[in-house]
């Protein structure tokens, strides 16, 4: 189970190895995880999740769509290599991801992506983002991600999910506040840019931890 205490997830967007862990070094005190995407498992290789779990929980966001043996085949290789979560895909359906929480078991919690927190997530994960919520309710998964970037998106996620979680993407670079994408109620905040591309990534991350800490 990942720690939620600064409420901070690093998305890690690099492609350059050393850049990466530097960046990952600097901001450790104020990070509850590291997100890690294709961009760097690409060219760093999925090495750097063995690496990365080594020093904080890792969330493998592969975004994960398609047939359950092909989730089952993903997710049990990302859990292997030390992912403490790894971010799914809920329009696949029931059964996709009824095989990622299965495949996770007590290893990993799985979140589900309901609605996206870029524009073109109003296009078609929107219209479904609920219907979505419910059934990742229904096949067990351990939370959600859901847009800071439309922070009563995340109260009506919040409204249908319990008290499973939300990690919400969108803060900074998308326009999102994460004081009030936790005040909706998500559990984390998952920033990228705005702390990366920062010329000084660790106060970046003391700000938004700060700005969350009014709302808590
Ligand atoms: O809906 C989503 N929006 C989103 O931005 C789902 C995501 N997983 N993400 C990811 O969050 C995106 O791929 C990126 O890694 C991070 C946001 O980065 P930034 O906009 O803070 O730079």
């Amino acid at each position: 189970m990942m720690k939620k205490d600064t409420r901070l997830v690093l998305a890690l967007d690099e492609t350059d190895r050393k850049k990466a862990l530097n960046i990952v070094d600097q901001v450790a005190d104020h990070i509850d995880a590291v997100k890690i995407n294709w961009p760097l498992v690409l060219s760093a290789g999925p090495e750097m999740i063995t690496e990365l779990s080594e020093l904080t929980d890792v969330v493998c966001d592969f975004k994960v769509a398609d047939i359950p043996n092909t989730v089952h085949l993903i997710v049990e290789n990302a859990v292997a290599r030390g992912a403490s979560a790894v971010i799914v895909h809920a329009f696949t359906g029931e059964d996709s991801l009824t095989e990622a929480v299965k495949t996770a078991g007590n290893d990993a919690e799985i979140y589900a992506v309901t609605e996206m927190s870029h524009p073109g997530g109003k296009m078609f994960t929107a219209l479904h983002a609920e219907e979505m919520a419910r059934m990742g309710v229904r096949c067990g998964v351990a939370g959600f991600i859901a847009p800071a970037t439309r922070p009563e998106r995340v109260k009506a996620i919040r409204s249908i999910i319990g008290d499973r979680k939300i990690m919400s993407p969108g803060v900074g670079a998308q326009g999102g506040s994460a004081s009030a994408a936790i005040a909706a109620g998500a559990d984390y905040v998952i920033v990228g840019r705005a702390i990366c591309k920062s010329d000084d990534p660790a106060a970046a991350a003391k700000a938004i931890c700060d700005d969350i800490r009014t709302v808590l």
